[in-house]
């Protein structure tokens, strides 16, 4: 699929970064967008040697202002809930992506431009980044699954304080908050998501991709459920050859060649 509103790169072996595309609309999100997030997360999902997918947003101003909402102004309802479908089947999946998936929030990190960033593992924001649900302010709620992940990811009383406010917070407060795992200066912020891609990329795959699945299905299990998926995610591991190398590269104090199999 040739893209328009994103560009899809590999600037490394196995790491890809994913560009929302619009800087004009400050990479607001419309129905095309979505489709062309969605394939490229089925592209990068099809590569076997894929380890990290960045996703940032074009431009040093914005990661990604929001869903477009020219686009939203006229819909009915059947047409909104099929837009908001969209983008909670989109994020979905590229949460459900087996690689790491890393937000690099450069700006304004907006409404479904949030929801977009909080469906990746984890954040890293510039000291410039802005976040926030705003969506009341224009008469509606959230709808790209920013209820159900800022709840989870910061706690409900939190939640619903920015929802219900639609107050926007610097990257200090979503370091503070736990919505961002780290912020850097504007100019250090692509290299040092780049070297924390390249760390994750050197790691074993296979125990990668088992972590991250047990992390992502345990956190909607009780404890005993989810300590016995972690159990078996951790035997599955000891069918790889990574396994046997990444214990006798300790032993005779050498560093691992993972293979990811
Ligand atoms: N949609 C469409 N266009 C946008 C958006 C957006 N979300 N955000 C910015 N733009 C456009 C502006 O209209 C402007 O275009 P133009 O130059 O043609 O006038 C251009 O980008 C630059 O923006 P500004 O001139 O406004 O730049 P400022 O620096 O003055 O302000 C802000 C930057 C504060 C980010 C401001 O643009 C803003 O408030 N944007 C809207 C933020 C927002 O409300 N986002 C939430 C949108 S709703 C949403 O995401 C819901 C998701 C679920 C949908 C479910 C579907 C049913």
């Amino acid at each position: 699929m040739a893209f328009e509103n994103i560009l899809l790169e590999e600037p490394e072996k196995g790491i890809y970064l994913l560009t929302v595309n619009r800087p004009k609309s400050l990479n607001a999100l419309n129905a095309q967008t979505l489709d062309e997030i969605a394939a490229a997360v089925v592209q990068v999902g099809a590569d076997v040697d894929a380890r990290v997918l960045l996703v940032t947003g074009a431009g040093d101003k914005a990661f990604v202002a929001g869903a477009d909402i020219s686009a939203m102004k006229d819909l009915t309802a059947a047409e909104a809930k099929e837009f908001s479908l969209k983008g909670i089947r989109t994020f979905r999946s590229l949460e459900n992506l087996r690689v790491i998936t890393i937000a690099v929030v450069n700006g304004f990190c907006l409404g479904g431009g949030c929801e977009l960033a909080k469906s990746c593992d984890w954040i890293l924001a510039s000291e410039k980044a802005v976040f926030g649900q705003p969506e009341v302010n224009l008469g509606v709620t959230p709808g790209f699954g920013g209820t159900q992940r800022l709840t989870r990811l910061v706690g409900r009383a939190m939640a619903l304080e920015l929802i219900a406010t639609a107050r926007n917070i610097k990257a200090d407060e979503a370091l503070t908050i736990g919505l961002a795992n780290h912020v850097y200066p504007p100019e250090a912020l692509m290299e040092e998501a780049m070297k924390m891609a390249r760390v994750v990329a050197a790691k074993g795959p296979y125990a990668v991709r088992q972590a991250k699945e047990a992390v992502q299905r345990g956190q909607d299990m009780d404890l005993d459920n989810g300590c016995v998926l972690e159990s078996d995610a951790f035997a599955l591991c000891f069918a790889t050859a990574d396994q046997k190398e990444g214990m006798a590269a300790f032993l005779e104090k050498r560093k691992a060649n993972f293979q990811g199999k």
